[in-house]
């Protein structure tokens, strides 16, 4: 499959608006890959496929994730978590990605892990802040990326763990390891 049949293929899984977020990523992602040395083609297929999943239905991404015995601990957090897991399967299986780096950085886009690699810090904070976003804040973490990959994404994540916190939601354990673990690398 060629980059083109890609792109439509996603496409048609996902609403319009969607869509444009996902071209949102694409070109936030390249950029940053420019900016920080990472490889601007790696960056680009992540972002294209990383929200491939987001509008399956719950109960198929639940399937999967039990069928294909993918990190299961995943059911007992936010559905929110499961496109990132489910996509990074997908990738693999329907679209013939083998690179271990861009399914990484499609698996662990919206949680973080321990150790990100620079693809997957780059994925994730383009996630963020790609031009399409506006949540309150996003503004200081867009002025951050131009500094520091890692700054910027500790910054992401604060916002999100504030954000479910002020929700009154459960965290994922691994979002708080990821930015802890990105503290950590700042010293
Ligand atoms: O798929 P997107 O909307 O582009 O963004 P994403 O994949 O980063 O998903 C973010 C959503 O996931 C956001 O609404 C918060 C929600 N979420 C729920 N629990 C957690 C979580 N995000 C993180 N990082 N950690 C959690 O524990
Ligand atoms: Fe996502
Ligand atoms: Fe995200
Ligand atoms: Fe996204």
């Amino acid at each position: 499959m060629n980059r083109e049949q890609m792109i439509a293929s996603v496409k048609s899984q996902m609403p319009e608006r969607r869509w444009l977020h996902t071209e949102g990523v694409m070109k936030t992602a390249v950029l940053l890959a420019e900016r920080y040395g990472e490889d601007p083609h790696k960056a680009e297929l992540a972002a294209i496929l990383h929200d491939v999943a987001k509008y399956w239905q719950i109960a198929k991404m639940e399937q999967i994730i039990r069928e294909q015995k993918l990190n299961g601990t995943l059911l007992l957090y936010d559905k929110e978590l499961w496109h990132s897991e489910v996509g990074a399967w997908v990738a693999e299986q329907e679209y013939g990605v083998t690179d271990i780096q861009v399914l990484d950085a499609i698996r662990y886009h919206t949680s973080g892990r321990i150790g990100m690699t620079k693809l997957d810090k780059i994925v994730c904070l383009a996630d963020y802040i790609e031009p399409g976003r506006d949540f309150p804040g996003v503004e200081s973490i867009r002025e951050l990326s131009g500094q520091s990959l890692e700054q910027a994404l500790i910054a992401g994540f604060d916002s999100t763990i504030s954000f479910l916190v002020a929700k009154g939601k459960r965290i994922f354990p691994l979002t708080v390891d990821a930015r802890n673990d990105l503290i950590e690398q700042q010293k």
